[in-house]
């Protein structure tokens, strides 16, 4: 991209930035999501760290804040005062904030954001008072939220991230589609019925929401839905290294060891349970009947992201992940980086996860393809992020065309692009 248009776009990022700000925390759209939500804070901070990373600190402490007694960090953070405007709110829920989580890029995201600015972080103890929380969020999902192969489980299909994906399918079709809340749909105002799920969907959604509120939240009930994430676990290896950098500048004997050890622990658990050789990536692991769901997604090449380091994944893989990367499923079929495979039966360009390429996916793959050196996919990646401006930072797009889709003025879409443009970190995780 031409030195000026990159300004621009840099300029244009920082300004959605700041009007979604709200004084606390970032909202993900000013219309459509009009709360705190999890993993959203954490790309923000990622990007928001460039220019204003005491900001970029305050949005992750306002989501520790919230975290539960168990660890949890909530899904939302409800603003009470908007709740008619997104559902389900706090009225659901009967509490200020959701009882579902979503991908734990956090510790990941708060290394980065000290790394931006290490003095800084110093001087409001930063790291000190982030890493405990971290600490106990990761113990709450490898305590109560293991699975069976010792890996955390979602347990509804908005705690991955990636929320009508094909990799839920199979086991979002075993939940009876209805719902005994009245189901209302704010989100049609802000985005086309054909780019969001489906209201059968959404009954599913609802009923599986009811049943883990009804527990008490509680994650030894089975409610039906547990499914292993290869995306959800690669965020969440790739934050235990984080906090192993953290264990280690906060001179916490023995922390960086340890939670190295878990990071291979999970590697190893994913490279076991999570490949499918005939897809050439890394595929969900239902929980509940120990089956793979075979689909291929981009959440299976994420695990890119842990070709290198103290924990690795298993020799060959990354390679294959490259080629599954560039084949014609993914970016050798087209100009964008689709969510779902092109050759997936369930590719469809419009339709939220099943089709449309979204920027956090695509910068993770950034991340990864430059920490390994190759320049010449990390150009084709760029070339999403050079449409965001033009396109007003949406939400999403169309995976052959760049036509905009979703929301506007999205944030993590604006903060992304402003990493993706001036950072020039070759590492994952940079040293310090
Ligand atoms: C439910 C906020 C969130 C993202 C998710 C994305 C979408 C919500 C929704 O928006 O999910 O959490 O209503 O569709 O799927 O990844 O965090 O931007």
């Amino acid at each position: 991209m031409h030195k000026d248009l990159e300004e621009d776009a840099a300029v244009a990022a920082a300004r959605v930035l700041d009007t979604n700000w709200t004084g606390r925390y970032t909202v993900p759209a000013t219309g459509l999501y009009p709360h705190q939500w999890s993993w959203d804070s954490a790309f923000i901070a990622i990007g928001t760290r460039h220019r204003e990373p005491t900001r970029a600190r305050a949005e992750l402490h306002t989501l520790l804040d919230a975290q539960w007694p168990d660890g949890r960090v909530p899904q939302i953070v409800y603003d009470v005062a908007r709740d008619d405007e997104y559902a389900p709110g706090a009225d659901f829920w009967r509490a200020p904030t959701s009882g579902l989580v979503q991908p734990p890029v956090h510790a990941w995201a708060a290394w980065l954001v000290h790394c931006a600015d290490p003095a800084g972080s110093a001087r409001e103890d930063f790291l000190a008072r982030v890493y405990p929380r971290l600490a106990r969020w990761h113990e709450y999902l490898l305590g109560p939220r293991a699975g069976g192969v010792g890996l955390p489980v979602a347990k509804h299909p908005w705690e991955t991230g990636t929320d009508n994906s094909p990799l839920w399918d199979v086991a979002l079709a075993r939940i009876p589609p209805e719902a005994r809340t009245p189901i209302r749909r704010p989100d049609l105002r802000h985005a086309g019925s054909g780019e969001r799920p489906g209201s059968r969907d959404y009954r599913r959604y609802y009923r599986l929401a009811e049943a883990y509120r009804d527990a008490g939240c509680a994650d030894d009930v089975p409610i039906g839905f547990a499914m292993v994430c290869p995306l959800f676990t690669t965020a969440l290896a790739v934050s235990e290294l984080a906090l192993a950098r953290m264990a280690d500048a906060l001179s916490d004997a023995g922390g960086g060891a340890a939670h190295e050890a878990t990071a291979a622990r999970l590697i190893t658990a994913m490279d076991e349970h999570l490949w499918d050789e005939s897809l050439g990536l890394y595929v969900a692991l239902d929980d509940t009947t120990g089956a793979q769901v075979s689909r291929s997604t981009v959440n299976g090449l994420v695990p890119l992201l842990l070709a290198r380091g103290p924990a690795a994944l298993a020799a060959g893989r990354a390679e294959q992940l490259l080629l599954t990367l560039t084949g014609s499923g993914f970016l050798g079929g087209g100009p964008f980086l689709p969510s779902t495979a092109r050759d997936d039966p369930a590719f469809d360009p419009a339709l939220y996860w099943r089709g449309p390429a979204w920027f956090n996916t695509s910068w993770l793959l950034l991340r990864a393809v430059r920490a390994l050196g190759r320049v010449d996919v990390a150009s084709r990646l760029l070339e999403q992020f050079a449409v965001a401006r033009p396109e007003g930072f949406p939400e999403y797009v169309d995976p052959d065309t760049g036509t905009g889709r979703g929301t506007r003025q999205f944030s993590w879409t604006a903060a992304l692009t402003l990493d993706a443009l001036v950072a020039d970190e070759a590492a994952v995780l940079p040293d310090s």
